[in-house]
């Protein structure tokens, strides 16, 4: 067999196992929830099917008493993580470490323990989140992780997410993006080149990269000379701008230069993914306190 036919084998059999595996939860969303109970979430899955990109606002998904809990944990958080936020921001000059984002700092740990009263853990599992991954992915999906970043502002050359690239963990990914302060041009706006990710009119661009271990990364310049600069959407934003994306498109983001940036974030993929789940259950966890959405989107049974 030649090399070719090898490899259109390998991915036929890869594809076959993706949607036999994702079966399930497709005829699932097929059969039972395809239809929105509100036209915003209906409106950003418009958006990610024609651009891989959608704005929104934290008021679009919390109710006021939900908002103040939410921004009064994160402050908590930020307060309770002072040292190991000093320590990054000690670093971010000297340790320039390639494959470890060294300019960031997952505030929930890099596997947080489960709770389900934790408004993080909420945040992921919010109804209207998971309505949208559901629809864009069209399948229940699979929440992967949610955490806080801190991304510490600093003048060193650019490196792995700063610079363009698309994500690998699955066909369609759709992850969320919720700024917790102001987010400027000097503060690292995530930012993304419409269309390009699967579903999108420029899915087959392909700028020039260069390897940074095994992952592609393209500069703004190689970039620009694909893709029109002008076109770049640069997600600026007040703290509560939420930003929906199949990261599988070409994007980048966390290039602070002037300040630091906390933002919140978590991501869907299809349950079939080989995707690593970064969120851990304590032995005592009782699903009873999550809805059947819920429990579907962890992939864990309800009593
Ligand atoms: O930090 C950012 O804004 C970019 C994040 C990113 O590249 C990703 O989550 O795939």
């Amino acid at each position: 067999m030649t090399l070719r036919k090898r490899i259109s084998a390998i991915r036929a059999t890869r594809s076959f196992w993706r949607y036999g595996s994702n079966l399930a939860p497709t005829l699932e969303y097929l059969i039972r929830s395809h239809k929105y109970r509100d036209c915003d979430s209906a409106q950003i899955v418009r958006r990610l099917n024609s651009d891989g990109v959608a704005i929104a606002r934290i008021e679009d998904f919390l109710d006021y008493g939900s908002i103040v809990d939410f921004y009064s944990e994160v402050e908590r958080l930020r307060v309770a993580k002072r040292v190991e936020i000093e320590a990054l921001k000690a670093n971010v000059e000297s340790d320039l470490t390639v494959g470890q984002k060294t300019f960031n700092l997952e505030l929930l740990g890099s596997e947080p323990i489960f709770d389900a009263e934790c408004v993080f853990a909420r945040m992921g599992l919010n109804e209207k989140f998971l309505t949208i991954a559901n629809g864009y992915l069209k399948m229940k999906a699979r929440l992967r992780y949610y955490n806080i970043w801190y991304t510490a502002a600093s003048m060193s050359v650019l490196r792995e997410s700063q610079l363009w690239h698309f994500d690998r963990e699955d066909k369609l990914i759709v992850k969320a993006f919720v700024y917790l302060d102001d987010v400027e041009a000097g503060t690292g706006p995530f930012t993304y080149a419409p269309g390009t990710h699967p579903k999108g009119i420029h899915a087959s661009l392909k700028p020039e990269f260069m390897m940074e271990g095994n992952v592609r990364r393209t500069s703004d310049a190689h970039m620009e000379a694909a893709y029109p600069r002008a076109d770049w959407r640069v997600c600026t934003g007040k703290k509560g701008t939420i930003i929906f994306a199949d990261t599988r498109g070409y994007h980048k983001g966390g290039e602070a230069r002037t300040g630091d940036r906390l933002m919140f974030t978590c991501m869907y993929t299809s349950p079939a993914s080989q995707s690593k789940d970064l969120i851990r259950f304590p032995a005592d966890f009782d699903p009873a306190l999550l809805s059947a959405e819920q429990c579907k989107a962890l992939r864990i049974p309800r009593k």
